[in-house]
């Protein structure tokens, strides 16, 4: 039996002889926790830990080991655990595979049994940064992108949030992402030890000022909360970032592959392309880690990239999955290999999002848009499109409503970009009333409004477009209205599978 990996069982593991495999850069045994991260998924691991790991270890720095915080269950923290914190990322180039062991995570915690080691955590002396990867639905919005109050996630950490505020000792595990940042944020306050940064790693525009939003609104609706949010707003910066790295889910070739290279079984392995890319917006309440040294870039002005990498990247991404799956392809770098799928995906960055763009420092954009389908067609990476397809509602509102507003405001009829949203309703349609089969498996759609988008995808086809555009949460009250989409959505929709 292959040992498992750890502290113990990684020094007993002679590294020289691979060339392809690296042991980790900092020892998370001999690090003090400087950084909380919320939301300990595969995308965390193989990014903002790797950067992490690389700056402090540039910088000889034993100040940012990380305490990473699972969102929904337990299962990441009973898989690192074990592992010291330890954990590969497997970088699948088109024809180079390497595995380097990180060392970032000093500890894991699930708030189920843990929240208050991490509420402790975010307001003890020596953490100066909370980072944020918890998905566009973790933030539990609402269409207007307020707080979702009405969210029993929520409203039992308000309910908590507002007992501790009275002086109470709440208990009770925190439920939402931002419950859980709030309540640390309100013990910090408490404990009086300073500043500190909130980083957003989320696919949303704007995602430092979202976040600032949320946490300002919801301390609004708090009783007795006006100190508190007179100190964040005072305390705590919510810089925006970028984050660019695709990351597969991890399969079961992948943990062998891994374990054949490292001669250890890896739970807590995770997958990447070697593109990696990060840009942060540099404004910080107190200290930070010096990303720079590992390559990010930080800078005073994000938005630039984040729109481009949403728009082109992501917008281009869903399209890609939406119709791949629908023609039965289960991989990103199989839709992109379908000629036709490429030219839907290449007419949507050309007509409808280029346009709306202006090219950051030093990019060319079209260059941007070939190097992106490239990086798509990897075969080794195997991406699937059922894993970028979910979450539609909450994705396509960040990624392809925004050129499609400002399409519209310049005059313009978005007709590219309704292809992708005629790609998503299909979808919505197969997976929900006629079903859908990818790669040999029936898919359902895995959506957090599915059974809203159920009801509105049954009845009669021919008003579908109408019945999905209505979809508020989704298009807003303005977007239902505009019969020019409407017209060219549904002259899309007709071209595909159901009409
Ligand atoms: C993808 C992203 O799953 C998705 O929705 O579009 O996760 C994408 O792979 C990353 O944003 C790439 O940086």
């Amino acid at each position: 039996m292959t040992p498992r990996l750890s502290r113990t069982t990684l020094a007993g593991v002679d590294l020289g002889g691979h060339a392809d495999v690296r042991g980790p850069a900092v020892d998370p045994a001999g690090t003090t926790v400087g950084l909380v991260h919320l939301g300990l998924g595969a995308f965390h691991r193989a990014h903002q830990a790797v950067y992490t790991e690389d700056a402090a270890a540039a910088a000889g720095s034993s100040s940012w080991g990380i305490l990473g915080v699972t969102q929904r269950s337990a299962r990441v923290a009973e898989q690192l655990a074990p592992q010291d914190g330890l954990y590969g990322v497997l970088t699948k180039g088109t024809s180079e595979t390497s595995l380097r062991v990180v060392g970032s995570l000093r500890d894991v915690a699930f708030p189920g049994t843990a929240t208050g080691r991490v509420l402790a955590t975010i307001a003890a002396p020596t953490t100066h940064v909370v980072t944020l990867t918890v998905t566009e639905k973790g933030y539990r919005r609402r269409g207007d992108g307020r707080p979702d109050l009405a969210d029993p996630d929520l409203a039992a950490d308000v309910a908590a949030l507002t007992a501790e505020l009275r002086g109470d000792v709440a208990s009770d595990p925190a439920r939402s992402p931002i419950g859980l940042l709030v309540r640390g944020l309100a013990q910090r306050h408490r404990a009086d030890v300073g500043p500190i940064t909130v980083v957003c790693c989320d696919n949303l525009a704007d995602n430092g000022t979202v976040v600032e939003s949320l946490v300002r609104d919801l301390l609004g609706s708090v009783p007795g909360a006006e100190r508190l949010a007179a100190w964040v707003e005072a305390s705590v910066a919510f810089p925006s970032t970028m984050v660019d790295r695709i990351v597969p889910a991890t399969t079961p070739a992948h943990r062998d592959e891994a374990a054949r290279l490292l001669g250890l079984d890896d739970e807590g392995l995770v997958v990447g392309e070697p593109f990696t890319q990060w840009v942060v917006e540099d404004r910080f309440a107190g200290p930070r880690p010096p990303w720079e040294l590992a390559g990010a870039t930080l800078t005073s002005d994000v938005a630039p990239f984040e729109r481009a990498k949403l728009r082109v990247l992501n917008a281009s991404h869903s399209t890609l999955a939406y119709l791949g799956a629908l023609r039965g392809y289960a991989t990103i770098a199989q839709a992109v290999a379908d000629p036709d799928l490429e030219a839907v995906a290449r007419a949507l960055v050309d007509e409808d999002v280029l346009p709306t763009l202006a090219a950051p420092d030093g990019l060319d954009l079209t260059g941007y848009r070939d190097d992106v389908l490239a990086r798509f067609a990897n075969p080794n990476t195997g991406h699937t499109t059922v894993q970028v397809a979910m979450d539609g509602s909450a994705k396509l509102p960040q990624r392809l409503l925004g050129t499609v507003r400002d399409r519209i405001a310049a005059g313009a009829v978005p007709d590219a970009a309704a292809a992708s949203i005629a790609a998503w309703m299909s979808y919505v349609h197969a997976t929900t009333q006629t079903g859908l089969e990818v790669g040999g498996r029936r898919v359902t759609l895995d959506d957090p409004l599915a059974d809203v988008l159920a009801e509105a995808a049954a009845g009669p086809v021919d008003g579908l477009t109408a019945r999905l555009l209505a979809v508020r949460q989704v298009f807003g009250a303005d977007l239902g209205q505009s019969t020019e989409l409407h017209d060219a959505v549904r002259a899309h929709l007709r071209t595909l599978a159901p009409a």
